[in-house]
This record gives structure tokens, C-alpha cells and sequence, in this order.
């Protein structure tokens, strides 16, 4: 038997082909047949092109129904699909096509020139573009070939995908997840969630992380639902389009934008039946503000790449805001103490995860690996939770310094080299300050010479870092605040400029 999750997708949806699959506003949409037969000519073009399976691909596209075609074609043909965030700049996709051995890079036709030299450079063997209105040379390519129908057999430790996250060190690693990984999280949220015939879900979700591209997509293709494909968020897009859907998924600075909107309400979210939320905490105040205004109570989950899905609250039962549920069916939660040991009920410790949705470990860094599993095979998310007695968790911060923005991570390290490379910068410390939309936003305390200018810190990174790294708030400072040892306190900082946010005319 073969465990390539394409074949778990083609079994849902074969009786299903001919209906809807991705809808994208002021596009035709794609039927589940549609977007299989487009994958196998995109198969078909990798093969002929020398491709094998565990070949890395290499995609920064923008969401299109061709990203999922390729998506879908990687998964048939075996070809572990490596997806980029689309705001990364030239330079960050340097390091990931060369850390990633990309045998082939996609990208998208307005950044040719920018990307192909970076792929040269790298050595791969493989360009490609690839538009969002089935153009660009793979898309070209496909049209001419006959489709190649065939599904690679997989073992279930066969890895099928590869998402980059951040270290709290040096540069991003490469989460490598397994076809098996895929489907025991798919399948445990599409039970639990309770998908049914007639669900339609409403995606405004990148699909280059976790969240989008797969809890939010394989629930949808293991319903073989009708997919209403946003390009990205939008308000406005979004309550136009929540009446003909009855899911929608999204990070907590989707349901904030949506209650700044004066005439968000119940009308608008007539027909759901689901909104969930993750990615980072969701403010208790919105998920009241959101059942206040609509009658929703938001579903509250908790994950990270390593793992998929860890955690949901229920779909019947209490939804309690701050909480995050109860593990999903067989996977295993506890939070412990510094030596691994289990701490009692409701006692705060480090969160750990055991289950067949933890990955298999970090491309070509074993040793970090090994670094975060305990001897008894949980790995060590670095979130830092209760479990009240009956199982159900709760996240109370990260052990790490790590910011999350918007859903997306970031991490000081990384913005604070780049600035400290910029001359008359003497020091900085990068911290995380609650922020009203993005939940929290980057601010850079800075030391300097006085002729240092803010303009000069936002000109130096502006192509070396994405734009969501970039800091919202520069604070120039006499000193940082340093601990007996000289460390930098950047818990005082983040107490001490707690309202640095709230006080910007945003
Ligand atoms: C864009 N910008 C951001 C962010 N996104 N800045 C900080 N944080 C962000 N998240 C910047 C842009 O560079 C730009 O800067 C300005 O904000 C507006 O850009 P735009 O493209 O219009 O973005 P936006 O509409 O404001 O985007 C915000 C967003 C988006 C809608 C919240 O970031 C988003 O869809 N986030 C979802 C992330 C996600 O899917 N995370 C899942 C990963 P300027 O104004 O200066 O030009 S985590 C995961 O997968 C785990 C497993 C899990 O648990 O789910
Ligand atoms: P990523 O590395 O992008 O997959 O992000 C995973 C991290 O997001 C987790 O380790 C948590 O710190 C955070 N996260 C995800 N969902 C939640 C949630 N519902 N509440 C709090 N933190 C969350």
C-alpha cells in the first residue's frame, strides 16, 4: 500500500471530480479534475527534465490554483516541495535554494530578473516561472505535454514537504515533513472539525506555511469542498465572500481587522458554521468582542511547522478563550520541567509533543534535532503552557525570543545583524511590543552615533530583510538595560515600552 498523501487526496476526491475545487474571485474556477490533470502535466515536465524523487523544489510564487497544481505535482511525483514566504528578498531565497540543495527553483515571472542570477549563482539545475494566470515557462511547459497520471508509491517516513522557520540562532532550518506527518493531521482535523458535505471554505491564508497550505487546504481536499481562494486578506474581500462559506480559518489579525470594521456583524456570517483561529494567541478581548458581535464563538488551535496541528479547542463543548484545547487524537501533550519531568496540573513548564505529526527532524542538522527530542521521543516546541486536569492546554509565552507578528515569525538575532552592520550603529536589542494589528510588532532599541538617522536603519535593510521583519518602531537609546552578567534585558524593555505601539497614530 502506498502512503503518498496524493493518493489518500485522489480517493476523496474521485467521486467528486467534476465539482468545484479552487475559486478565485474574477477567475474561472478549477474543478477537483481540473487541478489533478493540471498537476500531472506539471509532473510530467519535472520528470522529463531529470527530476527524481527526493529532489527538492523550490517555489516563491504568489497563491494561485498553478501553486497548488504544483504542489499536488511534487507530492505524485515524490519531490519534497519547498515553499517560500513570497515577501522574502532576493537574498533570503539565496540562503534557502542553497541550503535546500534545490534541484529546482519556481518562481514568479515578475522576479525573474532578480531570481535567476540567484539561482545561477546556486548552481540549480532547474528554472522555472510560474504566473498566477497559468502563465510563465512551467505553465508553458505543461500545455504541451501529455499528463503523467501515474502516483509515486511512498513509505510513510518518505518526506514530502520542507517548511524553513527561524532558529533563535543562526539562519532558518528546514523543517522536513513526511507524507505520513501530512496525513494523520489532515485527517485528525477534518474529523474533529467535523467537515461535511457541503462545507465551503473561505482562504485568505498564504499557502506557504502550515496554516494555509496545509490545515486550511487538506481539510478542504479530504471534504473535496469548494475552495474560495482569496489572493490574501482583505477585509472587505473577506466579508463579501464569508456569505457563500461556512469555514473560514485565519490568524488573530484577520478577526481583529474584521471587528475594526464598524459594519462587520452577525449578518455578514450568516451561513458559517466555523471561524478558527491560530499561529499566535488570540486576544481574549477579540474572541469575546468576535462572539459579542456575531454570535461565534472563534475555534482556537495551537501548532507550529515541526508539528502541524497540536492542539484545538472542541467543536462542541466549551470554547475558553487564552486556551488552546485539547491535544488532537493521538497525539500526546505534556509540559514539563527543565528535566523533562511532567509538572502537576495547571503548574507552567515547557510544552512538549510526542504523536505521528511530529516531523522527522531538521534537514541535514541532526544534531539539532536531536537537541530538542527528549530520550523518550517529545519534542520540545519551546512554548511555554499549563495543562489544567483534564488535558486542556494552555500558552503562556515561548521560551525564546522569537516575535510573532501577524502569524509570521521573527527573530531579533536576525534584524539586529543587519542593523549593527549599519556604520555609527553601535548595538541594538529587537524585541517583540504589543501591537494592535499585528498582535505583536518589531521594535529595534537602538545605540548610535548621533549622526545616525532612522531613514539611514529602514534604507540599509530594505533589501536584505522582508518587510515583515523589518522593525515598525525605532527607539534610539542612550544604552540597553544589562543584567549583573551583561546580558540585555529585554524583558525590561518589553515592560518598559509596553505602549510604544499604542501610543503611534497606526
Ligand atoms: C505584512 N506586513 C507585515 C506583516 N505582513 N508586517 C508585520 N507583520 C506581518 N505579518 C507588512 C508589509 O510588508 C507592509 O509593510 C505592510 O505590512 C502591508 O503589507 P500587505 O501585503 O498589504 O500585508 P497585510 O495585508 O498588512 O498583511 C498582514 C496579514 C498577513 C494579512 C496579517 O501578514 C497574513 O496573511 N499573515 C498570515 C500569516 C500566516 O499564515 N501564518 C501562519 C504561519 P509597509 O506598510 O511598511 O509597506 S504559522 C503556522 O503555519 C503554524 C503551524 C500555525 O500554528 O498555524
Ligand atoms: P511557526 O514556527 O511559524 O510554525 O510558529 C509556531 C509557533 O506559533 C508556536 O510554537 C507558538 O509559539 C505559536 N502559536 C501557534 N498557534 C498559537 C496559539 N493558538 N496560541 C499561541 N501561540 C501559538
Amino acid at each position: 500500500m502506498s502512503h503518498n498523501i496524493f493518493e489518500l487526496f485522489a480517493q476523496r476526491f474521485a467521486p467528486h471530480h467534476d465539482t468545484p475545487f479552487l475559486s478565485t474571485p474574477g477567475e474561472p474556477s478549477y474543478t477537483y479534475a481540473d487541478i489533478d490533470r493540471r498537476s500531472a502535466t506539471i509532473a510530467a515536465v519535472l520528470a522529463e527534465d531529470g527530476l527524481r524523487p527526493g529532489d527538492r523544489v523550490v517555489a516563491q510564487i504568489e497563491k494561485s490554483a498553478d501553486a497548488v497544481a504544483l504542489y499536488w505535482a511534487c507530492l505524485r511525483a515524490g519531490l519534497v516541495y519547498v515553499p517560500l514566504n513570497t515577501a522574502y528578498t532576493a537574498e533570503e531565497v539565496g540562503y534557502f535554494i542553497g541550503d535546500a540543495e534545490a534541484t529546482a527553483f519556481v518562481f514568479s515571472p515578475g522576479k525573474a530578473a532578480k531570481l535567476q542570477p540567484i539561482g545561477d549563482i546556486a548552481g540549480v539545475e532547474r528554472m522555472y516561472t510560474l504566473g498566477t494566470r497559468a502563465n510563465g515557462t512551467l505553465a508553458e511547459a505543461a500545455a504541451q505535454v501529455a499528463p503523467r497520471t501515474t502516483v509515486l508509491a511512498c513509505e510513510p517516513e518518505d518526506v514530502a514537504c520542507m517548511l524553513y522557520t527561524s532558529g533563535t540562532t543562526g539562519r532558518s532550518k528546514g523543517a522536513m515533513l513526511t507524507h505520513a506527518n501530512l496525513a494523520s493531521n489532515g485527517l485528525a482535523l477534518h474529523a474533529i472539525w467535523r467537515f461535511q458535505d457541503g462545507d465551503v471554505l473561505l482562504h485568505p491564508l498564504p499557502i506557504f506555511h502550515v496554516h494555509g497550505l496545509f490545515v486550511a487546504l487538506h481539510c478542504a481536499i479530504l471534504n473535496a469542498s469548494n475552495v474560495i481562494f482569496l489572493s490574501k486578506f482583505d477585509v472587505d474581500d473577506v466579508r463579501g465572500y464569508l456569505p457563500s462559506a461556512t469555514v473560514m480559518m485565519g490568524v488573530p489579525t484577520y478577526y481583529s481587522r474584521l471587528l475594526a470594521d464598524p459594519d462587520f456583524g452577525a449578518d455578514d456570517c450568516a451561513t458559517i458554521r466555523m471561524f478558527t483561529s491560530g499561529s499566535a494567541p488570540l486576544a481574549p478581548s477579540v474572541f469575546r468582542e468576535f462572539t459579542l458581535r456575531t454570535g461565534h464563538t472563534i475555534c482556537e488551535r495551537y501548532g507550529m511547522t515541526e508539528c502541524g496541528i497540536i492542539t484545538s479547542n472542541p467543536p462542541e463543548g466549551q470554547r475558553i478563550a487564552g486556551t488552546v484545547g485539547y491535544p488532537l487524537p493521538k497525539v500526546e501533550v505534556r509540559v514539563c520541567d527543565d528535566d523533562d519531568e511532567p509538572v502537576e496540573a495547571d503548574e507552567i513548564g515547557g510544552v512538549q509533543v510526542k504523536g505521528p505529526n511530529v516531523f522527522p527532524g531538521y534537514w541535514q542538522l541532526p544534531d539539532k534535532t536531536t537537541e530538542l527530542m527528549t530520550d523518550d521521543g517529545f519534542f520540545r516546541t519551546g512554548d511555554i503552557g499549563s495543562a489544567a486536569s483534564d488535558g486542556r492546554l494552555t500558552i503562556v509565552g515561548r521560551n525564546s525570543d522569537m516575535i510573532i507578528s501577524g502569524g509570521y515569525n521573527v527573530y531579533p538575532k536576525e534584524v539586529e545583524i543587519q542593523l549593527e552592520e549599519v556604520d555609527g550603529v553601535v548595538e541594538t536589542a529587537v524585541v517583540g511590543l504589543p501591537h494592535p494589528d499585528f498582535g505583536e510588532g518589531v521594535a529595534a532599541f537602538v545605540v548610535a552615533k548621533p549622526d545616525v538617522t532612522e531613514a539611514d536603519l529602514r534604507d540599509a535593510i530594505a533589501d536584505r530583510l522582508a518587510k515583515f521583519k523589518q522593525p515598525k518602531a525605532y527607539i534610539f537609546v542612550d544604552d540597553l538595560p544589562r543584567n549583573a552578567m551583561g546580558k540585555v534585558q529585554k524583558a525590561a524593555l518589553r515592560a518598559d515600552h509596553s505602549e510604544a505601539f499604542a501610543l503611534l497614530d497606526l
